[in-house]
């Protein structure tokens, strides 16, 4: 009698599942499991920087994937699918960004990450990825090394630091007219990679470089390193390094009465750089990855939806976020139509991922290359004129 009634249990909850599953989205291989409405849950991972140095930033990735998935929620619910955000802080760290992709890859609701901020970081956790086919599709990471393993899950949507340091160099030497540089770097993949693309590019444009110089992420004393600079009498200084600490630099270079231009890359490209150097910050010069939102029709209705939903300005990746949750979802989207619109497995999604072609987002157009490159990538220049955020937009300087 027990047995029985244990029996038609179960039979009438594998009924109920049936017909839910048939309402909307139908089951393949994946553990995700049906909602009392039919729909089945789907969750895209972000991985950035949420706490420490580089929060300004990594919560802006998070806030520009949050505001498209936001967006597409809807469309998703239509067939079938109830779309997650799950942001995770990697607090620019390698051992806490693996640790997370750990977590990720166990959760087989998770088909894709949005991430990272830190090629330092994106580079272990992406290892990680590979192994449970989770794809990613990195907003911010330029360190060459990144799309460089072969990796099928790995992708990015900006430049690469082997154009950004050349592209930075050229307008160094050609168009400041600077001959003797001193460049200092932060020792992480990112910061020592671009000081040596730089480096190379203007020794080749005829620059001599009179120092290269470590320095320590957290560090916030730069008496040692500036006081060379002084001695060395350099024309130009170039920071290979993130806005936390280039902007103590500058700032403490100014207090010595060291008044040449400053030049660094995309990891200064933030309103905190102007926090931390104040008026310090005129006659500084970054290149960076990210494009000037106010330049296009859609860049500037991201612009407003941003501040209308966080209440706050973008920074220079948000809209990078954004469109790489826009990969995501259009990759997943591809996924599912192509499986009759069934939960494709990871890989399935992390191939329509890499296939997109001529993507068009809010800023940016994405197509992968074979690497997981985006061949549509930029690189751009800003002056800081004022003690303000964004810098002036000078143009663009791909290589
Ligand atoms: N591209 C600047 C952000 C940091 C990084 O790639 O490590």
């Amino acid at each position: 009698m027990k047995l029985k009634k244990s029996l038609s249990v179960l039979l009438t909850g594998a009924l109920s599942i049936g017909l839910l599953a048939g309402c909307g989205a139908k089951s393949e291989s994946t553990g995700n499991e049906a909602k009392t409405d039919g729909t089945k849950v789907i969750k895209i991972a972000t991985q950035s920087p949420l706490s420490g140095g580089s929060a300004t930033l990594g919560e802006a990735i998070k806030l520009g994937a949050q505001l498209a998935l936001d967006e597409q929620k809807s469309k998703f619910k239509e067939m079938g699918y109830d779309l997650q955000l799950v942001p995770y802080d990697d607090q620019a760290d390698p051992k806490k960004g693996v640790a997370n992709a750990q977590s990720i890859g166990s959760d087989k609701d998770v088909l894709a990450v949005v991430g990272h901020f830190n090629s330092g970081v994106a580079i272990p956790s992406s290892e990680v990825y590979e192994k449970y086919s989770i794809a990613m599709v990195s907003p911010a990471n330029t360190a060459v090394e990144v799309t460089e393993r072969g990796l099928k899950t790995v992708n990015r949507i900006v430049a690469r630091d082997d154009s950004q340091g050349p592209a930075g160099a050229d307008y160094a030497v050609k168009t400041l007219g600077a001959k003797k540089i001193f460049i200092i770097q932060d020792k992480t993949a990112y910061g020592s990679g671009l000081a040596e693309a730089f480096k190379k590019g203007a020794e080749e444009a005829g620059a001599e470089i009179l120092g290269f110089e470590g320095i320590t992420i957290g560090e916030k004393d730069f008496n040692g390193v500036l006081n060379q600079i002084l001695s060395k009498k350099p024309d130009l200084v170039y920071v290979g390094g993130m806005y936390a600490e280039g902007g103590l630099i500058i700032k403490q270079a100014r207090e010595k009465g060291i008044d040449i231009p400053f030049m660094g890359g995309d990891g200064m490209d933030s309103s905190t750089l102007v926090e931390i150097a104040g008026d310090s910050v005129k006659n500084t010069y970054i290149t960076s990855v990210a494009g000037d939102s106010t330049k296009t029709q859609t860049g500037k209705k991201f612009i407003e939806n941003y501040k209308k939903e966080f209440n706050k300005n973008p920074e220079s990746y948000s809209v990078y976020g954004y469109d790489c949750m826009g990969v995501v979802l259009k990759g997943l989207e591809d996924a599912i139509k192509a499986n009759d619109n069934k939960l494709p497995t990871r890989e399935k999604v992390a191939e329509a991922v890499r296939g997109l072609k001529d993507f068009q987002g809010a800023l940016t157009k994405v197509s992968f290359d074979e690497k997981g490159d985006n061949e549509f990538a930029k690189v751009f220049i800003y002056e800081f004129t004022d003690a303000k955020y964004p810098p002036q937009f000078e143009g663009e300087v791909s290589k």
